[in-house]
């Protein structure tokens, strides 16, 4: 027996497995950037030639902000993401009993802290917690035992300056920072309160005890020698705004709306990378079927400043960045890593790191842009099924494309009971959009952990 568990969410992907077979949904979409489940608040991180994504995670069917734990994401390409699963929750915070809200992972002397706001059991207030970790996937530890700072206001974000000072700004309704010692887990001072106002945050009218546009979510960075402030503003619905100033204290410059009010969500939450020579706005909507203001979930934009260094105006939308270069599928690809998924669920490999799971007839993964170059002779895939297998049938340009292998997947006695099949491919060539799409009788059929073509025997004619 599979573990029990909501089947809400599968069966939301199911209606948008339909949904996608109409004419009208966009084909390309590869918004949001997580299907599996709903993810919020994004903080990415480049580390090491890879985009980590770190999200909160809205449990299905919420109607409040209902988050038990962090999720993170990876990426090298933009387009298709790793799922690599939960390693940090309420759980990592003994002090902690509710309200895992909107993190951000800073980077520094080999290790990663993660910096999340959490309800604090003894005083019912929220406070400032931080984890740390020696991989950006980690496992990560609470490093104090007890909140880093407290003040009963949310959403901390870190930058570290040129001069080795680091800041942890957060706030709603205030916004506050600290000097963090160069230890990232004690800081040196006491609180600072930025001073809201109109010049240096845009003037909100109406609110009285809110008199600029600042609301939440403070992402802080510093980009050829001016520094950013990009906010959610004016809640509600929230857009996204930013300030600028010549220092990382300031004075800030209130620079106009970069996303307007757009997207089904009634907050947004802005995070700002560049890669690969691109730059990235992360922001969150309620875009998934059921999606909402609780139950909302991350996606990208690409975007180019302007040469005054001013951030231009950035729409949602359901197509996301252009992908940075192809994935390779002669070497191990995990099964999830993918740039939409559709019916499956994710969870914890016995094998270390994560499997797709929950798969039934129909459902499927795509992997956008796989250079098959001359063409691939075989795939092999790490399965696993508890119940009588099924297949896996490799499609290219669409779930319903050019049928280039079929995998056939017999039980083998548990959902974690892993074997390799492996199964003759024919056409595949070139850079092509893979399916993988699954076949079988009722139920849940097996599991995925990973797969790896093999390239032709054939040498290429000169
Ligand atoms: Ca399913
Ligand atoms: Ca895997």
């Amino acid at each position: 027996m599979r573990p029990a568990r909501s089947r809400r969410l599968a069966w939301i992907m199911s209606v948008l497995c339909i949904m996608s077979l109409l004419p009208a949904t966009p084909a390309m979409a590869d918004n949001p950037i997580v299907q599996t489940i709903y993810t919020a608040d994004p903080a990415p991180l480049v580390h090491n030639g890879r985009v980590y994504l770190y999200t909160g995670h809205d449990e299905d069917g919420s109607t409040y902000f209902t988050m038990r734990d962090w999720r993170v994401y990876s990426s090298t390409d933009m387009a298709n993401w790793t799922d690599h699963g939960s390693p940090m929750s309420l759980a990592t915070f003994a002090w902690a009993d509710a309200n895992a809200w909107a993190g951000h992972v800073a980077y520094r002397n080999g290790r990663f802290y993660w910096y999340v706001p959490v309800r604090n059991r003894r005083t019912g207030g929220m406070a400032i917690g931080v984890a740390v970790g020696d991989s950006p996937t980690g496992p990560f530890r609470d490093a104090l035992g007890r909140p880093l700072v407290e003040n009963n206001e949310i959403d901390p974000n870190v930058l570290i300056d040129d001069d080795g000072q680091a800041y942890l700004y957060w706030g709603n309704p205030r916004l506050a920072y600290v000097r963090l010692n160069n230890d990232m887990i004690s800081y040196s001072g006491g609180i600072t309160y930025i001073q809201l106002t109109g010049a240096g945050f845009g003037t909100r009218n109406g609110n009285p005890s809110r008199p600029t546009l600042y609301e939440e979510g403070p992402w802080v960075y510093k980009r050829n020698g001016l520094y950013y402030n990009v906010f959610a503003a004016e809640c509600c619905s929230e857009f996204i705004a930013y300030s600028t100033a010549p220092s990382a204290t300031g004075p800030w410059t209130y620079r106009g709306t970069i996303m307007p009010r757009q997207g089904s969500s009634f907050t947004n939450h802005a995070g700002i990378i560049d890669y690969a020579g691109g730059s990235y706005f992360f922001y969150h909507n309620g875009a998934l079927p059921g999606g909402g203001g609780f139950t909302r979930s991350v996606a990208v934009e690409k975007f180019t400043y302007n040469a005054d260094g001013s951030i231009p105006t950035i729409n949602m939308t359901t197509a996301g960045p252009p992908q940075v270069g192809t994935l390779n599928p002669f070497v191990r690809q995990e099964a999830e890593t993918v740039a939409w998924a559709s019916g499956v669920e994710t969870e914890p490999s016995s094998e270390g790191g994560m499997n797709v799971g929950y798969i039934e007839n129909g459902d499927y993964l795509k992997v956008k842009g796989v250079a098959f170059g001359n063409g691939a002779a075989a795939f092999t895939a790490r399965v696993a099924s508890a119940t009588s297998g099924g297949r896996i049938e490799l499609r290219l340009g669409s779930a319903t494309g050019t049928l280039v292998g079929t995998c056939a997947v017999n039980g083998t006695g548990g959902w974690q009971n892993w074997t390799t099949v492996t199964c003759p491919v024919s056409g595949a060539t070139g850079t092509r959009d893979l399916y993988l799409r699954f076949a079988g009788g009722g139920g849940y059929l097996f599991n995925v952990n990973w797969w790896q073509f093999t390239g032709s025997a054939l040498p290429s004619t000169p």
